[in-house]
């Protein structure tokens, strides 16, 4: 049993249906329990702005995986929807990161954890709150909620509607 905090985000072409498709596919995995899902937000670009607002949405997963067996079915998951990684924190089909795995610290090349962007993030911290508004951070122990009002970047509820492709 080890809880994990799981960031996903889509900025081009059917943007719903990629998280939504993502979140199956974790579920389908045998070593995946998707726990809880967050509302899914609509969220200005952070970082390299001059591109499409991204759909963001957290959720809570339980696995028997180790860190790097769940980074690599991450990887795996984006690869499946076919990715295109130009631009540094540019657009992108299908972005999943690893945001916090039970308390762990995790300082390895391929790996971050608690995910090293998250603090100031507002499209991370929203979701993530809306979840699980009693988690702290594992090591300052501050409360997620009180970090994210600090965090910068406009987030709005999205209308499933909206999406018409
Ligand atoms: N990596 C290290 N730690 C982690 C972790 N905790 N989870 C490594 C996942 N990956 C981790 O990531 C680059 C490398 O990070 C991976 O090879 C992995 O080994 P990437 O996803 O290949 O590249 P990237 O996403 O272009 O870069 P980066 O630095 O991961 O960017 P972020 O932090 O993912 O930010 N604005 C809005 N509104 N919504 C977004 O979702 N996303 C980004 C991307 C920027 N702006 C955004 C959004
Ligand atoms: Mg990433």
């Amino acid at each position: 049993m080890n809880i994990a905090y799981l960031s996903l985000g889509s900025n081009i072409g059917e943007r719903e249906r990629y998280l939504r498709q993502a979140i199956d596919a974790l579920q389908a995995h045998p070593e995946i329990d998707v726990l809880q899902q967050s509302s899914i937000y609509e969220t200005e670009p952070v970082g390299f702005v001059d591109q499409a607002n991204f759909l963001n949405i957290v959720v809570q997963i339980d696995t028997s995986l180790p860190p790097i067996d769940l980074l690599n079915e991450c990887q795996a998951i984006e690869k499946a929807f076919d990715r295109v990684r130009t631009v540094h924190w540019g657009p992108r089909t299908l972005d999943v990161d690893i945001l916090l795995y039970n308390d762990a610290t995790i300082q390895m090349e391929r790996l971050i954890v608690p995910h090293q962007e998250m603090n100031g993030r507002t499209f991370v911290l929203a979701p993530l709150v809306e979840i699980a508004p009693q988690l702290a951070h594992p090591e300052t122990k501050q409360l997620f909620r009180d970090i994210l009002k600090e965090a910068t970047g406009d987030v709005w509820l999205y209308d499933e509607k909206e999406e018409t492709e």
